[in-house]
């Protein structure tokens, strides 16, 4: 069974996931979601989660880039580009690409052409609801948001520590791993969406970020949401290993929530958690059971009972 990404042209982290099945030769079914809730689909499918990429194989729903990635490591057979599967020092930089370099590539994208590319996927509408909602996250963010004039700075001092760490093909060697892709989508986003001389000062990070685009999407289809929907509706989530339903909360109600930023949550019967995982089952209405799948690490999980006290 295919995987169906649920994504958006301009998603940063959409283009990580994207660029992971490239290099991992995966065929995959590509879903289009809006730039911003409300996603009917995917409420249905991952009950309150906010954020993109999510992942589906049949009935399993995948939240967050980490446990997408996982996934792909097993379909590829490429271990390397889970992030449990690194060295503490290349799980530390992804970590830090992903979390704190990601705004402030966002932010240092800001030219005239990303504004001109957004424009033209969104209507003007749009482009106001979008503009608020990503002010509201911001806002309610959990962890600092670096601002306009901390982004530039940062990011100059990010592509620095990227040249320098190039002595190979790639960031931590010959081939490529999970931290070669949480490092490119930021660039990505700078320099092909944005279209900004940034990078141009460093050639070193600019032949690697060209290695990167030359894997591709992999073999790439296109499906409505609805159809997303049916998959579900036809599967049975995968069972799960004995030794994953060891922790002593399974069987009770919880929610799972990001713990950074977007952190909206979502409720269901915690049926399984790995040492880098949790898996929730939920009750999607016309869909049966699903499974939603999220990382540990920057999640936080609490029993709904002990929500309210
Ligand atoms: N930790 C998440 C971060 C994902 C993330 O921040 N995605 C951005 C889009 S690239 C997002 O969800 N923005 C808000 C939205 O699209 O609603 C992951 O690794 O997947």
């Amino acid at each position: 069974m295919d995987l169906i990404l649920h994504h958006y042209a301009m998603s940063p982290f959409g283009r990580k996931i994207r660029s992971m099945l490239g290099y991992a030769g995966l065929d995959w079914q590509s879903a289009i979601t809006r730039e911003m809730p409300p996603r009917p689909v995917l409420a249905q499918l991952a009950g309150g989660y906010r954020k993109i990429p999510v992942a589906q194989i049949g009935a399993d729903i995948f939240c967050d880039s980490r446990t997408i990635a996982a996934e792909i490591a097993t379909l590829a057979n490429k271990p390397q580009l889970a992030l449990e599967n690194l060295d503490a020092g290349a799980r530390a930089w992804a970590g830090r690409a992903d979390l704190d370099l990601f705004f402030p590539c966002v932010l240092a994208a800001g030219t005239p052409a990303m504004r001109r590319k957004a424009r033209e996927s969104m209507s003007l509408l749009d482009m106001g609801r979008f503009v608020l909602d990503r002010i509201g996250m911001s806002r309610k963010a959990a962890v600092k948001i670096a601002g306009f004039r901390e982004a530039r700075p940062l990011v100059l001092d990010h592509l620095a520590q990227v040249e320098a760490q190039l002595q190979e093909d790639f960031l931590f060697g010959a081939a490529p791993t999970h931290a070669d892709f949480s490092t490119y989508h930021g660039l990505w986003f700078i320099r092909d969406l944005g279209e900004s001389p940034l990078v141009d000062g460093f050639p070193g990070t600019l032949a690697w970020m060209d290695r990167i685009a030359a894997f591709g999407e992999g073999g790439r289809s296109e499906i409505a949401p609805q159809q997303a929907l049916d998959i579900a509706a036809g599967a049975e989530p995968r069972s799960i290993a004995p030794a994953a339903q060891e922790d002593p909360l399974v069987g009770e109600q919880v929610t799972i929530a990001p713990s950074d930023y977007g952190q909206v949550a979502t409720r269901g019967t915690l049926a399984g958690g790995t040492q880098h995982s949790w898996i929730l089952a939920r009750g999607a209405s016309g869909l049966g059971t699903v499974h939603v799948h999220f990382p540990k690490e920057g999640y936080s999980l609490r029993p709904v009972g002990r929500d309210s006290a």
